[in-house]
């Protein structure tokens, strides 16, 4: 049942190409989400994850930026803010984008979607795509410590975490009045403050008004973000493989940005952001700090201590991973990133937990499994009363399950890619219906 209801979400999510977050508060496509989308697709419909992955791609720009969110020009301006116009670019495509990223989760996003259906062509094609991606990075946002830089709120994933408190004070307030969306579809207590949303528009601002290439008063080194990047370089390794590339730099890149997350970002038991204005380190409670134990270059000890915090100041063995600390004064159960249970971050901690510790990580995966059962694919959920927030029938929640149930099982069985199939039933065809795949 739980797998059906999930691809019934991911099937309404549907745009033809591309997959919506959430129908009604994110009506376009964004970075990350396609990454974890594809993740979940990839289980069952292959042709969609690698559909999803290229529709992404089709909107990076020439200096390799992959925007986080690519618009649909159907859905009128006033469906999402800040939208095109706030905006103002268009990608080479002429598809209309914001000038921000997010986390590169898609090399790993590709690579699981060719393990699910081998698919050399597809690799080949989005390969040099993933690359100009990190090339951007590192030309763009590399610091002289070799960490990458976020440069807004937005672009870490985690937009509200109390991590960005601190490097937010900063920033100036510019009034948005009543152009907020997201109030219309959930509740204010469940979303970032009008104050916190004032200062992400002035920093968009900022930056888009030197052309995207001069960061306002915001620049960071994330531990979720850096991970993600080292984990895209393992990534874009096993690729190079497959298509005939030389994996060997991906592999130094990857081992030489673990080591520098070590030497900068690391603290007590626990990976932390960076100030790259102040050159402090923000030492917070944000799980995004245990996301580097997917990185297969982490030393053994530094493995260890965090799997250590996981369980003791996340509380990680009651299997619902929240995204701050509960023991932290900041932490709050129903507010976006700031305490509740996130999938996608629970994903990551489980991939990054399963060849070091798979009994933790099969507690994450049951409490994953627990929190949709109970509360349906919301956006989030209260890690103590599994209580759902934000939107309803939210795309990766639904996605992401797919993938854990796949390896995981359910109630101790573990389907197989064509069981779930079978149990599809009725959705076995859909994978055909209304796509216009990316040539
Ligand atoms: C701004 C789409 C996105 C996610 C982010 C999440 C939220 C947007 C918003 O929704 O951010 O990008 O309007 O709040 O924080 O991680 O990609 O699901």
């Amino acid at each position: 049942m739980i797998l059906r209801d999930a691809v019934r979400v991911l099937v309404t999510n549907w745009d033809g190409s591309y997959t919506v977050p959430s129908r009604r508060l994110y009506p376009h496509q964004w970075s990350w989400d396609s990454a974890f989308i594809a993740i979940g697709n990839a289980r069952w419909s292959p042709r969609r994850a690698r559909s999803e992955l290229l529709t992404l791609f089709g909107a990076q720009w020439r200096d390799g930026r992959v925007p986080h969110i690519v618009f649909n020009p159907r859905v009128p301006e006033g469906s999402y803010f800040p939208g095109p116009e706030f905006w103002n670019v268009n990608a080479p495509s002429g598809t209309a984008t914001s000038g921000i990223v997010q986390p590169p989760v898609h090399a790993l996003a590709a690579w699981k979607a060719h393990l699910a259906e081998p698919d050399p062509a597809f690799l080949a094609r989005i390969y040099p795509r993933l690359v100009a991606q990190q090339d951007f990075l590192r030309a763009a946002r590399r610091s002289d410590a070799g960490l990458i830089s976020i440069v807004h709120p937005w672009e870490s994933g985690m937009d509200n975490s109390p991590a960005w408190d601190e490097p937010l004070k900063s920033v100036e307030a510019a009034p948005v009045g009543a152009a907020r969306r997201d109030l219309s579809h959930v509740s204010a207590e469940e979303r970032p403050t009008d104050r916190d949303y004032e200062r992400y528009v002035s920093l968009a601002r900022a930056y888009r008004d030197t052309g995207y290439r001069r960061a306002g008063q915001f620049r960071v080194e994330d531990a979720l973000f850096n991970a993600a990047y080292g984990v895209a370089e393992n990534a874009l390794a096993e690729i190079a493989t497959v298509i005939g590339a030389d994996p060997e730099p991906h592999l130094r890149e990857a081992a030489a940005i673990t080591a520098a997350m070590v030497d900068h970002l690391y603290e007590d038991g626990l990976f932390h952001s960076r100030d790259v204005l102040t050159g402090n380190l923000v030492r917070s409670s944000s799980a995004a700090g245990l996301v580097p134990l997917m990185l297969p270059d982490l030393p053994g000890e530094v493995a260890t201590e965090l799997i250590a915090t996981a369980l003791d100041r996340f509380a990680a063995k009651d299997g619902v991973l929240p995204t701050y600390a509960p023991g932290a004064p900041e932490f709050d159960s129903a507010r976006y990133w700031r305490g509740p249970s996130w999938i996608n971050l629970s994903w990551l901690v489980w991939m990054g937990l399963k060849d070091r510790r798979p009994d933790l990580a099969a507690r994450l995966a049951d409490g994953m499994i627990n929190c949709v059962t109970h509360a349906g694919f919301r956006e989030y959920f209260d890690p103590f009363t599994l209580l759902g927030h934000g939107c309803r029938d939210f795309s990766w929640s639904a996605a992401l399950i797919l993938d854990v149930v796949a390896e995981h099982g359910l109630d101790g069985v573990t389907p197989t890619s064509r069981q779930i199939g079978q149990e599809l039933g009725s959705f076995g065809k859909t994978d055909d219906v209304g796509d216009q795949v990316p040539a």
